[in-house]
């Protein structure tokens, strides 16, 4: 647990196939954010977020998530884009924001948990990077969401 906690970017568990079959779209994709209280007083904010065609648990947008400056959070990314489509999770400077955090993208059924210390305050966009040949890109199509980052007071 100590070494999990100590990570700090991206910890990129890399990719496997995620065994247990999961439905597209089910209705078990609301967003539950728990909170760990540490020894420092930051807070470890856990949330697992599905890649949907074109949103983050849900078929447009993606929930807002919040943490304080100090936290850990944690995202369980779980692919679940039809057919051949990938998505994946960026905040970094197109956002725009001071982050630099990219997942790998996600094709149905795999998984990848990412973590990072929230050290920059403020309301920044999170969103999928993907765009096709064609067409909009998955940002575009609406897959992103917002991040908001408190100063503890
Ligand atoms: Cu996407």
């Amino acid at each position: 647990m100590a070494a999990v906690l100590a990570a700090v970017i991206v910890v990129g568990v890399g990719v496997f196939i995620f065994l247990s079959f999961q439905p597209g779209r089910s209705s078990g994709q609301t967003t539950a954010m728990t909170t760990h209280q540490t020894t420092a007083g930051s807070s470890v904010i856990a949330l697992t977020l599905y890649l949907n065609d074109y949103g983050y648990n849900s078929s447009r947008g993606g929930p807002r998530i919040q943490a304080y400056v100090g936290d850990l959070i944690r995202i369980r990314l779980i692919g679940n884009g039809s057919g051949p489509i990938v998505h994946d999770f960026t905040l970094d400077e197109g956002s725009p924001s001071p982050y630099s955090i990219k997942s790998e993208r996600l094709r149905r059924g795999q998984e990848q948990i990412i973590e990072f210390i929230a050290n920059h305050p403020g309301v920044y966009s999170y969103y999928c990077s993907v765009r096709g040949f064609a067409g909009p890109s998955h940002r575009d199509r609406g897959q992103e969401g917002i991040i908001e980052i408190l100063q503890r007071t």
